[in-house]
């Protein structure tokens, strides 16, 4: 059985077992939380992503897979990079928002990490509507058949820390 918690603020201050980056397909930054985490993580996390692209992604990181790096000097062993689709108002691409969740968890399986902390993919830059996006995320954490012990839904500010709670039941 997965806990679900949820927190407000910078998801690069937690301490968990693996961060979640809500990255792009390049693997080699951009900015929002993934900004965030390269800039307080270090330069490992950087060298490790470059790595990948040389060895297995060299044409990028596919939309709804996940793979994981050093954490660097954040307070986290794992960071696991999953690339969200998009928001498009004329294709439903809900499946591969849950699939980022759903192969976040099974790589931080993989890892034998038992907490997580997840920021709101998709809901920055790719710019997919915080209610929606909150309903995908937490469906896809019910439904995963996972070991990881707490799941953190780590929100930036009130608007989607209140949309999740709302979505969890517990406002
Ligand atoms: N901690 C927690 N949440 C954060 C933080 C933080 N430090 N910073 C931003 N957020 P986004 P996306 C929230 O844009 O939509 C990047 O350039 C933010 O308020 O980071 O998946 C990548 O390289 C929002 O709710 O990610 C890609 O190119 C959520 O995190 C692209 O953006 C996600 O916003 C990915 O876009």
């Amino acid at each position: 059985m997965t806990t679900i918690r949820l927190v407000q603020g910078d998801i690069t201050r937690e301490s968990v077992d693996a961060i979640v980056n809500a990255a792009n397909s390049s693997l080699l930054g951009g900015g929002g939380v993934d900004g965030a985490i390269h800039r307080r993580g270090g330069p490992a996390i950087l060298d490790e992503c470059r790595k990948l692209r040389a060895s297995q992604y060299g044409k990028g990181l596919p939309t709804g897979q996940a793979v994981a790096t050093t954490a660097g000097e954040l307070d986290a062993r794992y960071v696991i990079h999953t690339v969200g689709p998009v928001w498009s108002s004329t294709e439903d691409r809900s499946e591969l928002l849950a699939s980022c969740y759903r192969e976040s968890l099974r790589v931080a399986d993989e890892l034998g990490a038992r907490t997580v902390a997840f920021p709101a993919i998709s809901t920055g830059v790719y710019r997919w509507p915080m209610q929606d996006a909150a309903r995908i995320a937490v469906e896809a954490v019910h439904n995963a058949r996972t070991a990881v012990e707490e799941v953190r839904f780590v929100l930036f500010d009130d608007q989607a820390y209140d949309t999740f709670a709302r979505q969890l039941g517990r406002q």
